[in-house]
């Protein structure tokens, strides 16, 4: 859950709906590295931890890395398997779902049939025929990797030390408490379903950052709604209840992570991203073609081979908890390789924050179906955050009445 950081994953906008106006915000940004001295050292060590703060490719421009990092190295029993020996996701083990079959009235029943196995089964599908610009998104992964490329100081301009800021650039996963650094830089973006309010807040450059990534926003947004009406059919909700949440859907919340994971000199010790599942209700992940995605199936580890403009798709907590059960929030992480950086994109999805979460009435009964979840909100999930369990990055865990 992209839990990390309000960040990263995790979630649900954090607190965008307190956010100060746009002028504000941007003026707040830029005074974040003036004002707090935070990457001013006085001993060696100090200035050796500030400099793993201000990201890994920042460390990768200063430095030639040949051996990685005493802070990036995992315990042996968290590391990758070696990728020759890690399974990976051909044919039907990651579902396919063709929107094209969705909008067809003649084949709906068979795709909701596929999308509803799918969200049972494994948690994540890849979806075609999704008619993204840029034949699924390489305008945006252009403008991520040109983010990604721009001087430090330009990066820096947004990074803060608060994980509630709705622009950020930052490092590893939930730097609040990462006993292991992540071989990862991320900028998130908080959306908003007014996104032209926040728009003049993102990044001025690269210059095509703010049109780019807006349409891209935009995009998810719809295939979200469309992937959500579908998904809440197969469930068997009826209409009544099921506009209801589109409704939430409408007004809901939304974060992109923008991911950047540089190659790494010892990719089997370390990893982009730990094991987590995400927030809200679904996430669409856009990537390149550097594999690095793994995903908890069956107790093991399977690579996600990405399929040539294809998005990825998961079921997060939030569905999970809605369904009571039936859809599952799959455990993920980012593994990284030696020879190539990759970019990803996910695109966060869920109700407004103010919304409580909870088991739908219609798919609870006291003999077959008991409620399996209590019901939650964001002011418990960002308890939840600073809290020691927050180490262990499964909100979901927590929501639990029964375990099986
Ligand atoms: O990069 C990926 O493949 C996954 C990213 C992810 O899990 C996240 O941003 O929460």
């Amino acid at each position: 859950m992209a839990i990390l950081d309000l960040d990263n994953h995790s979630s649900a906008p954090p607190c965008h709906s307190h956010a100060p106006p746009a002028a504000e915000q941007q003026q707040q940004q830029q005074q974040h590295l003036h004002q707090d001295h935070q990457f001013e050292a006085d001993t060696e060590e100090e200035e050796e931890r500030l400099l793993l703060l201000k990201g890994v490719r920042h460390l990768c421009e200063r430095r030639t890395i040949l051996k990685l990092p005493a802070r990036y190295v995992l315990p042996p029993s968290d590391r990758p398997a070696p990728r020759d020996q890690t399974p990976r996701t051909t044919g039907s083990l990651l579902p396919v779902i063709d929107l094209a079959r969705l909008r067809a009235p003649a084949e709906r029943a068979a795709a909701l049939a596929d999308l509803d196995a799918a969200c049972r089964d494994c948690g994540f599908f890849q979806v075609v025929g999704h008619g993204l610009d840029g034949g699924g998104g390489g305008g945006m992964l252009d403008v991520a990797r040109r983010f990604f490329d721009l001087p430090f100081h330009e990066r820096a301009r947004y990074m803060s030390p608060d994980i509630r800021a709705p622009v950020r650039y930052g490092t590893s996963f939930n730097q609040l408490n990462d006993g292991v650094l992540c071989w990862r830089d991320f900028l998130k973006l908080v959306c908003d379903s007014d996104l032209d309010a926040v728009v003049p807040t993102w990044p001025d450059q690269p210059i095509d950052l703010r049109e780019v990534v807006s349409a891209y926003a935009r995009s998810c947004r719809r295939l979200f709604r469309e992937l959500m009406e579908a998904a809440l059919e197969a469930l068997g909700i009826s209409p009544g209840a099921a506009g209801e949440v589109l409704a939430g859907c409408d007004a809901g919340s939304q974060m992109l992570m923008v991911n950047c994971f540089p190659a790494c000199p010892e990719p089997d010790l370390t990893l982009g991203m730990p094991p987590h599942s995400d927030y809200g209700f679904l996430t669409v992940l856009l990537q390149d073609q550097v594999n690095g995605l793994e995903v908890r199936h069956a107790d093991r580890w399977l690579l996600v081979e990405p399929l040539p403009g294809a998005l990825v798709v998961n079921v997060g907590d939030h569905f999970e908890m809605y369904s009571n059960g039936r859809y599952k929030s799959v455990l993920h992480r980012v593994r990284v390789n030696s020879a190539r950086s990759r970019i990803s994109v996910a695109s966060l999805h869920s109700l407004p924050p103010e919304r409580v979460i909870g088991p739908a009435p219609e798919l609870v009964d006291d003999e077959k179906n008991p409620r399996r979840y209590m019901d939650t909100d964001f002011a418990t999930f960002l308890e939840y955050l600073s809290s020691a369990e927050g180490k262990h990055k499964s909100f979901l865990q927590t929501r639990r009445l029964i375990t099986r």
